[in-house]
């Protein structure tokens, strides 16, 4: 599977924004993760419906929205998703998983089910036809510059597997928090193909976006 990477845009330099897509652009970037929090499915507030909106009218590249929210059913309606992105919701915030991941998909976008360190891939059973993709996070959501919960290194081996013994190879696994360059190859290797590029690789203050997204792409592509 094509190994691709998400830069996570609440890591971006705000008073940046502009400059930073127009880098992504001339990258290649495959993704560009936003993250949305209500403040209580996690305890922040980061991106919302208006910044999605005014992204998709400065790119064309595909976005990777990843709700941290509350019943999820409740806000699609306020979203205008493009055929190529993905949309993930916490498998935690609903108990109406699968109407949620349908209403994406009738939507138009890919539909992505996300689950928390502590989530075990079982409780995916009854999912699987509704899903593009998994997002496995690797550190509790809710903030930027976390260490990784290395239990989720099997997890992501484990979910692997399962995916392609029950006949969903297609399903792609997205990893999420302290995708160092350093864990992204071990990320990669257990079988994680997106890979959500945050403080831990492409914003660190010590290179260049170019280079961060040089280097991640080396360390995935292994
Ligand atoms: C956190 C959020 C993530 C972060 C990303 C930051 O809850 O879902 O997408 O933006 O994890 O990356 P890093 O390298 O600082 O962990
Ligand atoms: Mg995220």
């Amino acid at each position: 599977m094509k190994k691709q990477i998400s830069p996570s845009v609440m890591c971006v330099d705000f008073f940046k924004l502009k400059e930073t897509i127009e880098e992504f652009e001339k990258l290649n970037i495959d993704y560009l993760h936003v993250d949305i929090m209500d403040g209580h499915f996690v305890g922040n507030y980061t991106l919302g419906t208006d910044f999605v909106k005014a992204l998709k009218k400065e790119t064309t590249i595909p976005l990777d929205i990843h709700l941290m929210v509350e019943k999820p059913e409740s806000v699609l309606e306020w979203f205008e998703f493009g055929e190529n992105d993905y949309v993930s919701v916490h498998l935690e915030s609903t108990c109406h998983l699968q109407k949620v991941l349908s209403a994406i998909r009738a939507k138009g976008a890919k539909s992505m089910v996300a689950i928390n360190p502590a989530t075990p891939i079982c409780m995916l059973e009854t999912i699987l036809e509704d899903i593009d993709a998994v997002l496995v996070m690797t550190v509790n959501p809710g903030f930027a510059g976390q260490k990784l919960v290395k239990s989720t290194l099997k997890k992501i081996a484990d979910l692997r597997a399962y995916l392609d013994e029950n006949g969903f190879e297609n399903v792609e696994i997205e990893v999420d928090g302290n995708v160092s360059f350093e864990n992204a190859t071990l990320m990669s290797k257990a079988g994680g193909n997106i890979f959500v590029a945050g403080t831990s690789s492409m914003f660190s203050k010590d290179f260049s976006l170019e280079y961060g997204a040089t280097k991640l792409r080396e360390s995935v592509n292994v």
